[in-house]
Protein backbone atom coordinates (compact mmCIF):
# COMPACT_ATOMS: atom_id res chain seq x y z
CA UNK A 1 0.00 0.00 0.00
CA UNK A 2 2.63 2.67 0.74
CA UNK A 3 3.83 3.06 -2.82
CA UNK A 4 0.68 2.59 -4.52
CA UNK A 5 -0.65 6.05 -6.11
CA UNK A 6 -3.41 6.67 -3.41
CA UNK A 7 -6.37 8.61 -2.91
CA UNK A 8 -8.64 8.76 0.57
CA UNK A 9 -12.08 8.33 0.11
CA UNK A 10 -14.50 8.93 2.78
CA UNK A 11 -18.13 6.53 1.82
CA UNK A 12 -21.13 5.22 3.64
CA UNK A 13 -22.66 2.41 3.51
CA UNK A 14 -26.28 4.27 5.15
CA UNK A 15 -28.03 3.81 2.04
CA UNK A 16 -30.91 1.79 3.63
CA UNK A 17 -34.28 3.36 3.33
CA UNK A 18 -35.14 4.89 6.88
CA UNK A 19 -38.37 3.04 6.69
CA UNK A 20 -37.08 -0.05 6.00
CA UNK A 21 -34.86 0.47 8.71
CA UNK A 22 -37.25 1.21 11.15
CA UNK A 23 -39.55 -1.82 10.53
CA UNK A 24 -36.08 -3.44 10.75
CA UNK A 25 -35.72 -2.38 13.62
CA UNK A 26 -39.11 -2.69 15.50
CA UNK A 27 -38.58 -6.59 14.37
CA UNK A 28 -35.62 -7.08 16.10
CA UNK A 29 -37.25 -5.18 19.42
CA UNK A 30 -40.08 -7.65 19.16
CA UNK A 31 -37.66 -10.54 18.51
CA UNK A 32 -35.82 -9.26 21.31
CA UNK A 33 -38.78 -9.08 23.73
CA UNK A 34 -39.77 -12.17 22.32
CA UNK A 35 -36.73 -14.15 23.66
CA UNK A 36 -36.26 -12.28 27.13
CA UNK A 37 -39.37 -13.70 28.15
CA UNK A 38 -39.29 -17.16 27.26
CA UNK A 39 -35.64 -16.73 29.25
CA UNK A 40 -37.56 -15.40 32.54
CA UNK A 41 -40.34 -17.69 32.23
CA UNK A 42 -37.98 -20.86 31.92
CA UNK A 43 -35.70 -18.92 34.91
CA UNK A 44 -38.92 -18.81 37.14
CA UNK A 45 -39.81 -22.17 36.03
CA UNK A 46 -36.37 -23.18 37.48
CA UNK A 47 -36.56 -21.59 40.42
CA UNK A 48 -39.95 -23.00 41.36
CA UNK A 49 -38.02 -26.76 40.51
CA UNK A 50 -35.22 -26.12 42.79
CA UNK A 51 -37.28 -25.35 45.63
CA UNK A 52 -39.30 -28.45 44.57
CA UNK A 53 -36.40 -30.51 44.43
CA UNK A 54 -35.08 -29.03 47.87
CA UNK A 55 -38.24 -30.30 49.88
CA UNK A 56 -37.81 -33.47 48.17
CA UNK A 57 -34.35 -34.20 49.09
CA UNK A 58 -35.54 -33.59 52.60
CA UNK A 59 -38.36 -36.27 52.73
CA UNK A 60 -36.75 -39.24 50.77
CA UNK A 61 -35.11 -41.43 52.79
CA UNK A 62 -33.45 -43.91 50.37
CA UNK A 63 -29.92 -43.01 49.23
CA UNK A 64 -29.55 -43.75 45.41
CA UNK A 65 -32.89 -41.65 45.55
CA UNK A 66 -31.44 -38.70 47.04
CA UNK A 67 -28.46 -38.88 45.05
CA UNK A 68 -29.84 -38.94 41.61
CA UNK A 69 -32.05 -36.24 42.78
CA UNK A 70 -28.94 -33.70 43.62
CA UNK A 71 -27.72 -34.46 40.27
CA UNK A 72 -30.52 -32.94 38.67
CA UNK A 73 -30.37 -30.31 41.09
CA UNK A 74 -26.77 -29.32 40.01
CA UNK A 75 -27.69 -29.89 36.44
CA UNK A 76 -30.63 -27.38 36.89
CA UNK A 77 -28.03 -24.85 38.60
CA UNK A 78 -25.93 -24.94 35.63
CA UNK A 79 -29.15 -24.55 33.53
CA UNK A 80 -30.32 -21.49 35.41
CA UNK A 81 -26.54 -19.74 35.72
CA UNK A 82 -26.16 -20.26 31.82
CA UNK A 83 -29.78 -19.07 31.45
CA UNK A 84 -28.62 -15.57 33.95
CA UNK A 85 -25.99 -14.88 32.13
CA UNK A 86 -27.83 -14.72 28.33
CA UNK A 87 -30.65 -12.67 30.54
CA UNK A 88 -27.53 -10.43 31.59
CA UNK A 89 -26.40 -10.34 27.48
CA UNK A 90 -29.73 -9.79 26.40
CA UNK A 91 -30.08 -6.57 29.10
CA UNK A 92 -27.02 -5.33 27.45
CA UNK A 93 -28.05 -5.74 24.11
CA UNK A 94 -31.31 -3.82 24.85
CA UNK A 95 -29.52 -0.79 26.57
CA UNK A 96 -27.11 -0.39 23.28
CA UNK A 97 -30.16 -1.18 21.30
CA UNK A 98 -31.71 1.98 22.47
CA UNK A 99 -28.96 3.95 23.49
CA UNK A 100 -29.34 7.70 23.05
CA UNK A 101 -26.29 9.83 23.87
CA UNK A 102 -28.71 12.95 24.34
CA UNK A 103 -31.00 10.97 26.53
CA UNK A 104 -29.52 7.90 27.78
CA UNK A 105 -25.80 8.10 28.01
CA UNK A 106 -24.37 5.26 29.70
CA UNK A 107 -22.29 7.49 32.06
CA UNK A 108 -24.45 9.79 34.25
CA UNK A 109 -26.33 12.33 33.03
CA UNK A 110 -25.26 14.68 35.16
CA UNK A 111 -22.03 14.47 33.89
CA UNK A 112 -22.70 16.61 30.67
CA UNK A 113 -25.16 19.00 33.04
CA UNK A 114 -23.00 21.99 32.62
CA UNK A 115 -21.75 21.53 29.38
CA UNK A 116 -23.78 22.16 26.10
CA UNK A 117 -23.41 18.74 24.32
CA UNK A 118 -26.79 19.32 21.98
CA UNK A 119 -24.80 19.02 18.58
CA UNK A 120 -23.93 15.41 19.28
CA UNK A 121 -26.21 13.24 17.41
CA UNK A 122 -24.52 10.99 16.75
CA UNK A 123 -21.25 8.60 18.26
CA UNK A 124 -18.58 7.99 15.67
CA UNK A 125 -15.81 5.14 16.76
CA UNK A 126 -12.72 4.17 14.44
CA UNK A 127 -11.12 1.02 13.93
CA UNK A 128 -7.43 1.24 13.52
CA UNK A 129 -5.05 -1.97 12.84
CA UNK A 130 -2.73 -3.77 11.00
CA UNK A 131 -3.65 -4.69 7.55
CA UNK A 132 -6.07 -7.72 8.01
CA UNK A 133 -6.44 -7.98 11.57
CA UNK A 134 -10.74 -8.27 11.67
CA UNK A 135 -11.62 -4.60 12.01
CA UNK A 136 -14.10 -5.55 9.54
CA UNK A 137 -15.50 -8.39 10.45
CA UNK A 138 -15.46 -7.29 13.79
CA UNK A 139 -17.95 -4.75 12.62
CA UNK A 140 -20.04 -7.30 11.08
CA UNK A 141 -19.93 -8.88 13.83
CA UNK A 142 -21.42 -6.48 15.58
CA UNK A 143 -23.87 -5.67 13.60
CA UNK A 144 -25.23 -8.75 13.97
CA UNK A 145 -24.97 -8.87 17.95
CA UNK A 146 -27.01 -5.85 18.22
CA UNK A 147 -29.40 -7.59 15.50
CA UNK A 148 -29.20 -5.27 12.71
CA UNK A 149 -28.71 -6.33 8.94
CA UNK A 150 -24.77 -7.43 8.16
CA UNK A 151 -23.26 -4.88 5.83
CA UNK A 152 -19.87 -4.93 6.82
CA UNK A 153 -17.82 -8.44 5.81
CA UNK A 154 -14.21 -9.53 5.38
CA UNK A 155 -11.98 -8.41 3.01
CA UNK A 156 -14.98 -6.00 1.96
CA UNK A 157 -12.15 -2.74 1.62
CA UNK A 158 -9.33 -1.74 -0.29
CA UNK A 159 -9.39 -0.65 -3.67
CA UNK A 160 -6.63 -0.14 -5.87
CA UNK A 161 -4.40 2.11 -4.16
CA UNK A 162 -7.74 4.21 -2.84
CA UNK A 163 -7.61 4.74 1.14
CA UNK A 164 -11.35 3.84 2.06
CA UNK A 165 -13.13 5.19 4.95
CA UNK A 166 -15.89 3.62 5.25
CA UNK A 167 -18.90 4.47 7.63
CA UNK A 168 -21.23 1.82 8.78
CA UNK A 169 -24.30 1.65 10.31
CA UNK A 170 -24.38 0.04 13.56
CA UNK A 171 -27.60 1.93 15.34
CA UNK A 172 -29.60 5.14 14.82
CA UNK A 173 -26.72 7.17 17.14
CA UNK A 174 -23.62 5.02 16.31
CA UNK A 175 -21.53 4.51 13.60
CA UNK A 176 -18.37 2.66 12.51
CA UNK A 177 -15.33 3.80 10.64
CA UNK A 178 -13.73 1.33 9.45
CA UNK A 179 -10.00 2.31 8.22
CA UNK A 180 -8.20 0.14 5.45
CA UNK A 181 -5.51 -1.52 7.54
CA UNK A 182 -1.60 -0.19 8.26
CA UNK A 183 1.27 -2.13 7.32
CA UNK A 184 3.96 -1.87 10.49
CA UNK A 185 6.40 0.86 9.99
CA UNK A 186 4.39 2.98 7.79
CA UNK A 187 4.39 5.90 9.80
CA UNK A 188 2.84 8.59 7.02
CA UNK A 189 -0.51 5.99 7.33
CA UNK A 190 -0.30 7.51 11.26
CA UNK A 191 -1.12 10.90 10.00
CA UNK A 192 -3.74 9.83 8.46
CA UNK A 193 -5.39 8.17 11.15
CA UNK A 194 -5.03 11.50 13.25
CA UNK A 195 -6.75 13.17 10.38
CA UNK A 196 -9.31 10.64 10.44
CA UNK A 197 -9.81 11.30 14.21
CA UNK A 198 -9.68 14.79 14.24
CA UNK A 199 -12.45 15.02 11.65
CA UNK A 200 -10.01 16.35 9.14
CA UNK A 201 -10.98 13.87 6.67
CA UNK A 202 -14.90 14.43 6.18
CA UNK A 203 -17.63 12.23 4.68
CA UNK A 204 -17.31 13.07 0.67
CA UNK A 205 -13.87 14.51 0.38
CA UNK A 206 -11.45 12.79 -1.33
CA UNK A 207 -7.56 13.69 -0.35
CA UNK A 208 -5.06 12.83 -2.47
CA UNK A 209 -1.31 11.93 -0.16
CA UNK A 210 0.53 14.46 -1.66
CA UNK A 211 3.98 12.53 -0.18
CA UNK A 212 2.92 9.48 -2.07
CA UNK A 213 2.87 11.16 -5.22
CA UNK A 214 6.39 13.10 -4.24
CA UNK A 215 8.03 9.84 -2.96
CA UNK A 216 7.11 8.27 -6.28
CA UNK A 217 8.63 11.56 -8.33
CA UNK A 218 11.41 12.11 -6.72
CA UNK A 219 13.77 11.56 -3.26
CA UNK A 220 12.31 14.58 -1.51
CA UNK A 221 12.40 12.61 1.61
CA UNK A 222 9.03 12.91 2.44
CA UNK A 223 9.38 16.35 4.15
CA UNK A 224 5.73 17.36 3.73
CA UNK A 225 4.27 14.73 4.78
CA UNK A 226 0.34 15.69 4.11
CA UNK A 227 -0.13 18.78 2.50
CA UNK A 228 -3.88 18.66 2.25
CA UNK A 229 -5.60 21.88 3.42
CA UNK A 230 -5.95 20.67 7.71
CA UNK A 231 -9.22 22.16 9.54
CA UNK A 232 -10.00 21.21 12.84
CA UNK A 233 -13.60 19.94 12.65
CA UNK A 234 -16.07 20.81 15.58
CA UNK A 235 -16.48 17.69 17.80
CA UNK A 236 -19.51 16.88 16.21
CA UNK A 237 -18.13 15.43 13.14
CA UNK A 238 -14.73 14.29 15.14
CA UNK A 239 -14.37 10.74 16.01
CA UNK A 240 -15.47 10.03 19.49
CA UNK A 241 -13.39 6.76 20.65
CA UNK A 242 -11.18 4.46 18.69
CA UNK A 243 -10.92 0.37 18.95
CA UNK A 244 -7.69 -0.90 18.39
CA UNK A 245 -7.41 -3.99 16.38
CA UNK A 246 -4.82 -6.61 16.23
CA UNK A 247 -4.73 -10.31 15.56
CA UNK A 248 -4.42 -12.66 19.20
CA UNK A 249 -1.89 -14.90 17.06
CA UNK A 250 -0.21 -11.51 14.51
CA UNK A 251 3.80 -12.89 15.17
CA UNK A 252 4.61 -8.55 14.76
CA UNK A 253 2.34 -8.29 18.11
CA UNK A 254 5.06 -10.51 19.75
CA UNK A 255 8.08 -9.13 17.93
CA UNK A 256 6.79 -5.50 18.66
CA UNK A 257 6.65 -3.85 14.88
CA UNK A 258 3.75 -2.63 15.49
CA UNK A 259 4.89 -0.75 19.08
CA UNK A 260 6.41 2.70 17.20
CA UNK A 261 3.90 3.49 14.70
CA UNK A 262 1.29 3.14 17.33
CA UNK A 263 3.56 5.61 19.33
CA UNK A 264 2.37 8.61 17.91
CA UNK A 265 -1.62 7.78 17.87
CA UNK A 266 -0.89 7.19 21.89
CA UNK A 267 0.83 10.05 22.51
CA UNK A 268 -2.54 11.99 20.67
CA UNK A 269 -4.37 9.97 22.88
CA UNK A 270 -3.40 10.39 26.14
CA UNK A 271 -2.56 14.64 25.22
CA UNK A 272 -6.72 14.30 23.70
CA UNK A 273 -8.00 12.40 26.75
CA UNK A 274 -8.94 9.33 24.80
CA UNK A 275 -9.26 6.15 26.85
CA UNK A 276 -7.83 3.35 24.31
CA UNK A 277 -10.26 0.02 23.36
CA UNK A 278 -7.85 -2.55 22.27
CA UNK A 279 -9.99 -5.38 20.73
CA UNK A 280 -8.00 -8.74 20.11
CA UNK A 281 -9.29 -10.83 17.37
CA UNK A 282 -8.73 -14.42 16.35
CA UNK A 283 -9.56 -15.91 20.37
CA UNK A 284 -10.24 -19.37 18.58
CA UNK A 285 -6.61 -19.60 17.48
CA UNK A 286 -5.48 -18.91 21.51
CA UNK A 287 -5.86 -22.39 22.67
CA UNK A 288 -4.79 -22.00 26.23
CA UNK A 289 -5.54 -19.16 28.41
CA UNK A 290 -1.80 -18.61 29.26
CA UNK A 291 -1.99 -17.58 25.59
CA UNK A 292 -5.08 -15.48 25.78
CA UNK A 293 -3.23 -13.84 28.95
CA UNK A 294 -0.07 -13.13 26.81
CA UNK A 295 -1.79 -11.63 23.72
CA UNK A 296 -3.30 -9.36 26.29
CA UNK A 297 -0.29 -8.46 27.54
CA UNK A 298 1.32 -7.95 23.87
CA UNK A 299 -1.50 -6.03 22.95
CA UNK A 300 -1.91 -3.48 25.62
CA UNK A 301 2.06 -3.03 25.69
CA UNK A 302 1.35 -1.57 22.05
CA UNK A 303 -2.10 0.20 22.06
CA UNK A 304 -3.11 0.59 25.71
CA UNK A 305 -2.77 3.52 27.87
CA UNK A 306 -4.40 5.01 31.03
CA UNK A 307 -8.00 4.33 31.74
CA UNK A 308 -7.79 1.63 28.41
CA UNK A 309 -9.73 -1.84 28.46
CA UNK A 310 -8.80 -5.10 26.33
CA UNK A 311 -11.41 -7.65 24.60
CA UNK A 312 -10.36 -11.19 22.98
CA UNK A 313 -13.29 -11.87 20.51
CA UNK A 314 -13.66 -14.82 17.82
CA UNK A 315 -15.33 -12.77 15.24
CA UNK A 316 -17.65 -14.27 12.82
CA UNK A 317 -16.17 -15.10 9.66
CA UNK A 318 -17.18 -16.99 6.54
CA UNK A 319 -15.88 -20.23 8.33
CA UNK A 320 -17.54 -19.33 11.62
CA UNK A 321 -20.80 -17.73 10.87
CA UNK A 322 -22.71 -20.23 13.60
CA UNK A 323 -24.62 -17.48 16.24
CA UNK A 324 -22.82 -18.07 19.98
CA UNK A 325 -23.68 -16.18 22.77
CA UNK A 326 -20.09 -15.99 24.06
CA UNK A 327 -19.11 -13.93 20.35
CA UNK A 328 -21.98 -11.59 20.76
CA UNK A 329 -21.62 -11.22 24.81
CA UNK A 330 -17.86 -10.21 23.64
CA UNK A 331 -18.85 -7.57 20.78
CA UNK A 332 -21.62 -6.38 22.76
CA UNK A 333 -19.29 -5.43 25.66
CA UNK A 334 -16.46 -3.87 23.07
CA UNK A 335 -19.03 -1.42 22.33
CA UNK A 336 -20.56 -0.37 25.30
CA UNK A 337 -16.76 -0.05 26.42
CA UNK A 338 -16.01 2.33 23.19
CA UNK A 339 -19.08 4.08 24.23
CA UNK A 340 -17.88 4.91 27.54
CA UNK A 341 -14.57 6.15 26.11
CA UNK A 342 -16.03 8.35 23.70
CA UNK A 343 -18.62 9.99 26.12
CA UNK A 344 -15.44 10.48 28.54
CA UNK A 345 -13.80 11.92 25.55
CA UNK A 346 -17.17 14.01 24.67
CA UNK A 347 -16.88 15.61 28.16
CA UNK A 348 -13.03 16.29 28.45
CA UNK A 349 -13.67 18.24 25.78
CA UNK A 350 -16.69 20.43 26.00
CA UNK A 351 -15.17 21.04 29.71
CA UNK A 352 -11.87 22.06 27.74
CA UNK A 353 -14.23 24.25 25.51
CA UNK A 354 -16.36 25.91 27.98
CA UNK A 355 -13.07 26.62 30.34
CA UNK A 356 -11.64 28.33 27.42
CA UNK A 357 -14.41 30.85 26.74
CA UNK A 358 -14.54 31.34 30.39
CA UNK A 359 -10.87 32.70 29.85
CA UNK A 360 -11.77 34.90 27.32
CA UNK A 361 -14.86 36.52 28.51
CA UNK A 362 -12.67 37.68 31.60
CA UNK A 363 -9.76 38.59 29.45
CA UNK A 364 -11.34 40.51 27.22
CA UNK A 365 -14.31 42.01 28.84
CA UNK A 366 -14.13 45.70 30.76
CA UNK A 367 -16.36 45.51 33.47
CA UNK A 368 -18.93 48.70 32.12
CA UNK A 369 -22.83 48.89 31.56
CA UNK A 370 -22.77 48.08 28.32
CA UNK A 371 -21.37 44.27 29.29
CA UNK A 372 -24.05 41.90 27.90
CA UNK A 373 -26.12 40.31 30.75
CA UNK A 374 -24.62 36.73 29.42
CA UNK A 375 -21.18 38.06 29.88
CA UNK A 376 -21.99 39.59 33.39
CA UNK A 377 -23.34 36.67 34.68
CA UNK A 378 -20.33 34.29 33.11
CA UNK A 379 -18.29 36.48 35.10
CA UNK A 380 -19.75 36.10 38.24
CA UNK A 381 -19.84 32.64 37.97
CA UNK A 382 -16.57 32.64 37.69
CA UNK A 383 -15.47 35.00 40.26
CA UNK A 384 -17.72 33.86 42.60
CA UNK A 385 -17.80 30.00 41.94
CA UNK A 386 -21.05 29.47 41.35
CA UNK A 387 -22.18 26.02 40.16
CA UNK A 388 -26.04 26.36 39.51
CA UNK A 389 -25.72 26.78 35.69
CA UNK A 390 -29.53 25.37 35.92
CA UNK A 391 -30.61 28.55 37.58
CA UNK A 392 -28.27 30.87 35.37
CA UNK A 393 -29.67 29.97 32.54
CA UNK A 394 -33.30 30.30 33.83
CA UNK A 395 -32.33 33.76 34.72
CA UNK A 396 -30.95 34.91 31.37
CA UNK A 397 -34.14 33.18 29.51
CA UNK A 398 -36.30 35.39 31.50
CA UNK A 399 -34.09 38.60 31.03
CA UNK A 400 -33.91 37.59 27.28
CA UNK A 401 -37.56 37.79 27.19
CA UNK A 402 -38.08 40.51 29.49
CA UNK A 403 -35.77 42.19 26.52
CA UNK A 404 -32.87 42.90 29.33
CA UNK A 405 -29.44 42.56 27.61
CA UNK A 406 -27.14 44.76 29.20
CA UNK A 407 -26.20 45.61 32.86
CA UNK A 408 -26.87 48.68 32.79
CA UNK A 409 -30.41 47.87 31.96
CA UNK A 410 -30.54 45.00 34.49
CA UNK A 411 -29.53 47.91 36.90
CA UNK A 412 -32.27 49.98 36.22
CA UNK A 413 -34.81 47.17 36.24
CA UNK A 414 -34.07 45.44 38.92
CA UNK A 415 -36.46 46.87 41.52
CA UNK A 416 -39.27 45.43 39.31
CA UNK A 417 -37.08 42.13 37.89
CA UNK A 418 -35.65 41.04 40.90
CA UNK A 419 -38.29 38.73 43.04
CA UNK A 420 -39.30 36.97 39.46
CA UNK A 421 -35.41 35.92 39.29
CA UNK A 422 -34.94 32.33 40.28
CA UNK A 423 -31.62 33.15 42.61
CA UNK A 424 -30.81 32.63 45.87
CA UNK A 425 -30.35 35.70 47.95
CA UNK A 426 -27.05 35.50 48.02
CA UNK A 427 -26.48 35.39 44.97
CA UNK A 428 -28.98 38.80 44.29
CA UNK A 429 -27.00 40.53 47.31
CA UNK A 430 -23.73 39.62 45.18
CA UNK A 431 -25.17 41.32 41.83
CA UNK A 432 -26.39 44.26 43.83
CA UNK A 433 -22.90 44.61 44.88
CA UNK A 434 -21.71 44.28 41.22
CA UNK A 435 -23.94 46.49 40.05
CA UNK A 436 -23.59 49.51 42.29
CA UNK A 437 -19.89 49.55 40.67
CA UNK A 438 -20.48 50.21 37.15
N1 LIG B 1 -10.09 -17.39 12.76
C1 LIG B 1 -10.41 -16.10 12.73
N2 LIG B 1 -10.26 -15.41 11.59
C2 LIG B 1 -10.60 -14.11 11.59
C3 LIG B 1 -11.10 -13.45 12.74
N3 LIG B 1 -11.34 -12.15 12.42
C4 LIG B 1 -11.01 -12.00 11.12
N4 LIG B 1 -10.56 -13.18 10.62
C5 LIG B 1 -10.09 -13.43 9.27
O1 LIG B 1 -9.01 -12.55 9.01
C6 LIG B 1 -9.04 -12.09 7.66
C7 LIG B 1 -9.02 -10.57 7.64
O2 LIG B 1 -10.22 -10.09 8.18
P1 LIG B 1 -10.79 -8.63 7.84
O3 LIG B 1 -11.96 -8.41 8.70
O4 LIG B 1 -10.97 -8.46 6.38
O5 LIG B 1 -9.56 -7.74 8.34
P2 LIG B 1 -9.38 -6.17 8.19
O6 LIG B 1 -8.67 -5.71 9.40
O7 LIG B 1 -10.67 -5.51 7.89
O8 LIG B 1 -8.41 -6.10 6.94
P3 LIG B 1 -8.04 -4.81 6.06
O9 LIG B 1 -9.32 -4.14 5.68
O10 LIG B 1 -7.34 -5.36 4.87
O11 LIG B 1 -7.15 -3.97 6.89
C8 LIG B 1 -10.28 -12.69 7.03
O12 LIG B 1 -9.91 -13.83 6.32
C9 LIG B 1 -11.14 -13.09 8.22
O13 LIG B 1 -11.94 -14.22 7.92
C10 LIG B 1 -11.25 -14.22 13.95
O14 LIG B 1 -11.65 -13.73 15.01
N5 LIG B 1 -10.89 -15.54 13.87
MG1 LIG C 1 -11.22 -4.31 6.30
Amino acid sequence: MGSEESKIEYSGTDSVDPKVREQGRLRAQEEHERKMKMLQDELERLRLQALRDAEEITRIEDEEQRENLDVQRREAERLARELKEEEKMLKLKETLMNYDFQCRPLIRKEAFLDLQVDDIELIRIALIGPAGSGKTSFIGTLQRAIGETQSAFEHGLGGEGTILLHEYYVQKYIRMLDTRGFFARDEKLMDECLDILTGRIRPGEEIEREHEKSENRSSDGGQDPMKTTKKTSPLSKCVHAVIFVVKGNDRRLEKGIYTEPLRKIRAHFQRNGHAPVTVITCLDKLKTEEDQRHACYLAAGVTGGPGGSTHLISNYTKENNCRSLAVERSALDILESALISAESFIRVHKQKEKNQIEREIMASEPKSGVDSVERFFARLMQQHHWTEQGKVNSVLDHLRRQEINTVMVLKEMWEEVKSDLPLSMGMKKILEQEMVRI
